[in-house]
Parts: structure tokens; sequence; C-alpha cells
């Protein structure tokens, strides 16, 4: 496949903040679309997304130096030149970076890049991207993924005040992933009846999720537990909770600073271990800071030995390099993926192989800072991925992942939903 041409340009997330939209076009007529996504509570060895730091736009946040590094260098490096496939194409823009966090292009830059790639070679073969990306991942068969919806948002994607970031609703109980969605959204307008009946606000977060200001994470527990009963499902049999605590956040000189408490790593883990006992809880997401690594190994056999999955996310930051060292160390039982923190679709791909091969859990994520791009929906479904979070099912750019999925159940029927919970 050669490149004949890429346009790049500086578009809006779904905070307002810029972000790079790339159009790739193939010599032999296929080209495709891709905008990249942002977050706000980032793990500090992410690849590095360029920001321009020009103080006069967009308050430093503006990416102009992504859509020059795109025209002046990676451009004329592959234009005319020809790709066996995507493995080939990433490798080739990891090289041209040459550093080891993407920092001299920018992550963001190199990863608009590679989707667009990759939606291109679909298109030039005349196959569905899940396909293409299917094969070029080498699955053995194709999954629907088990949604996570946040619907309720605090730490740092709200001023709700509460200190764990997200509050998910795990809709399992069902045959197929439209009957997820259903349940999943039924579930949030209940939530919103009960809140709006307490006197709560119903404003909403970053992902979507309302942000009342409650007076616990405990409190959102009962209130979550409470919307799945009167929506008319069972918890733990239909729909469970999942909580992201994001702990680097509230983790300050060795202790967590966690809703009016001052906590020790083994106190963490025994509040997480209280409410999994309280409430129908099936995964907790960086319960510990990404730096406590002593503490996640305890964390991890405490938490998966009473049946929940412990998820890694800031820790690993979907690096094979760290994710091989904290699967020697028994830290975690499942991975966030996030293609934009590793920077390309093949470094993706091949964290997601150590994950299948080390037996953990895979769960495809949104970012916080997203754009009506749907690609991870195609991406969860092409690798088999067990489980995606998008946020919650409402706000444009959170439902285009859902509806993307109810969209691919039609082209995949006989798709089954995964089974990953881990604890039923
Ligand atoms: C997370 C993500 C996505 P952010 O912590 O898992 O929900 O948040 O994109 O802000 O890092
Ligand atoms: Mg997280």
């Amino acid at each position: 496949m050669n490149v004949l041409d890429i346009q790049a340009r500086e578009i809006l997330d779904s905070r307002g903040f810029p972000t790079l939209e790339v159009d790739l076009y193939l010599a032999d007529g296929g080209s495709g679309r891709a905008s990249v996504p942002s977050g706000k509570s980032t793990g500090s060895r992410e690849a590095v997304e360029w920001r321009d730091k020009d103080s006069e736009r967009y308050f430093g946040r503006g990416i102009q130096g992504a859509i020059r590094h795109i025209e002046e260098m990676i451009l004329p490096s592959v234009r005319n030149k020809p790709f066996e496939d995507q493995a080939a194409f990433d490798q080739h823009l990891i090289q041209l970076d040459g550093s080891s966090d993407k920092h001299r292009l920018g992550a963001n830059a190199i990863l608009g890049c590679s989707i667009a790639f990759a939606r291109a070679a679909a298109d030039a073969k005349h196959v569905t991207l899940v396909e293409s990306l299917s094969s070029a991942f080498g699955a053995a068969s194709l999954r629907f993924p088990i949604p996570m919806m946040n619907v309720i948002n605090g730490g740092k994607h709200a001023d709700s005040g509460i200190s764990t970031q997200e509050f998910m609703l795990v809709p399992h109980g069902c045959s197929d992933v439209s009957e997820a969605i259903r349940m999943g959204a039924q579930t949030y307008q209940t939530l919103r009846d009960i809140l709006e009946l307490k006197g709560y606000r119903v404003a909403v977060g970053d992902e979507g999720g309302f942000a009342p200001q409650l007076r616990s994470t405990v409190e959102a527990l009962e209130l979550l537990t409470m919307a799945i009963e009167r929506a008319g499902f069972v918890p733990g049999t239909h729909v469970s909770l999942a909580v992201d605590f994001a702990a680097n956040d509230f983790y300050h000189n060795g202790r967590y600073e966690f809703e009016g408490n001052s906590w020790t790593s083994s106190e963490m883990t025994e509040y997480c271990l209280e409410i999994v006992r309280r409430f129908p809880i099936v995964s907790i997401e960086d319960g510990l800071a990404e730096d406590d690594w002593e503490g996640w190994g305890a964390h991890t056999s405490r938490l998966t030995g009473s049946g929940v999955q412990c998820v890694g996310d800031d820790i690993f930051v979907t690096n094979s390099e760290i994710f091989r060292k904290g699967i020697d160390q028994g830290i975690a039982n499942a991975i966030l993926i996030k293609p934009n923190q590793i920077g390309t679709v093949t470094e993706t791909f091949d964290t997601m192989h150590l994950a299948a091969q080390a037996h953990y859990g895979t769960i495809v994520s949104h970012r916080s800072g997203e754009t009506d791009d749907s690609f991870i929906a195609d991406f969860a479904l092409a690798t088999a991925s067990g489980q995606m979070k998008a946020g919650s099912p409402a706000r444009g750019e959170r439902v285009a992942k859902y509806n993307q999925l109810l969209r691919l159940l039609e082209k995949f029927p006989h798709v089954p939903l995964a089974s990953d919970i881990y604890r039923r």
C-alpha cells in the first residue's frame, strides 16, 4: 500500500480542547479518517501527546506542531513508499520518531496516522474495518465486548466532590450486545429519576455520567444498586457495577487521601474489599496508585481472591514492557487498553497479545476527551476484547461508540457477547 497524501487538521474534542484529525489517502484509492482522544487523569508513563505550549492559543493546548510534524516529517517519509501492512507502517512511524515515549513527533500525530492508515487499508481491500483489524491482530474468533457505562462521574472528571472517578454499570446477564446496551441505558434513565426525586442535580461530568454532590462513594453505590433494581433488573445477575478509583489522583506522600481518610495501601485495599462485600461490584480499576507497586501485589491477591476483576490502567499505560513486569510480579488480572497511551495500533495489539498469553482480561477504553470517532468499537470487536468502556449512554461522543456496536451487530449477527465477568 502506497500513501498518496495525508491531511491533518485541528478540531475540538468533547471538552472544547483542540485535538487532531487525520485523513490518509492511499495511491490505489483507499482512504481513512481518524481523530485522536485525550485523557485528563493520565498515567505518568503514557506516550506524550504533542501540545504547542503557545499560551496565546487554547491556553497552550493547541496541536499545530503535531500537524506540522505530519506535513513536514511523516508525509515526506511515507509518500510513495510501499507498506506491506499495518505493522510495517507503524514500525516506520516509531523509528521516524525515535524516542521511547513518542515525544518528538507527538503520540497524537503518530496515532492519528496509524488509525487513519488502518481505515484506509480496510477501504483499499474492500473489507470492513473489523475484518481488516481482526486479520492483522490474528483473532481466532470475534466477540462483542460487555459495555462498561460510566454513569456517575467524580474525581478529576466532575466537581461532584466524590474521590472515586468512575461508577460504571456492567450489563452482562443477556445474550447480545443490543440487550446489554438497552439494560445499561434504562438503568441510566432510572438513576436520573432517583437523583431528581432525592433533590440531587442531574448535570453531567466529562464522560456524560451524572455529577451529583453526594456524601460518599458508598452513597453512590447505594443509589446505583437501587437504580438497577428499580429498572427491573437483578443486581449482580443482569447488571453489575464497576469502579475506577483512578487512585493516582488522591495518592500523596504514600497515603491515600480518600474522602476524609488518610489510608495506607492495605487500608485502601480493605476499603475495596468492604464495598465488594456490600455491593454487586465485579471490577475495580486503579484501586491503588501507579507508583505503589508493592501495594499492588497484595491488593491483587486480596481482590482476585474475593472474585473481583482487578484492572491496571495508569500502572500499565498499555505499554507491553511495563505490563510484562506487572505480569511477572502478579499485579492485576486485567488491563485497560487505550491506544493513545502507547501511540500505534500495532503496539496496542502487542500489549493485547501479551494479555491473552498471561490470561489477563482486556477492556478497550475511550478517554475523557473524545470525538465522534468510534474506532474503539470496531477495535474491541476485532480483538475479541471481553469488555469496552466508553462512558455513559448519553452525550454524542460517548454514544458514538455504543451505536457503532449496534451497527456492527447487524453485520455480525452471530457473534456472541463476551462472558468474561470474572466473578460469575
Ligand atoms: C480512565 C480514563 C477514561 P482519562 O482513567 O480510565 O475513563 O480517564 O481519559 O481522563 O485518563
Ligand atoms: Mg482509569
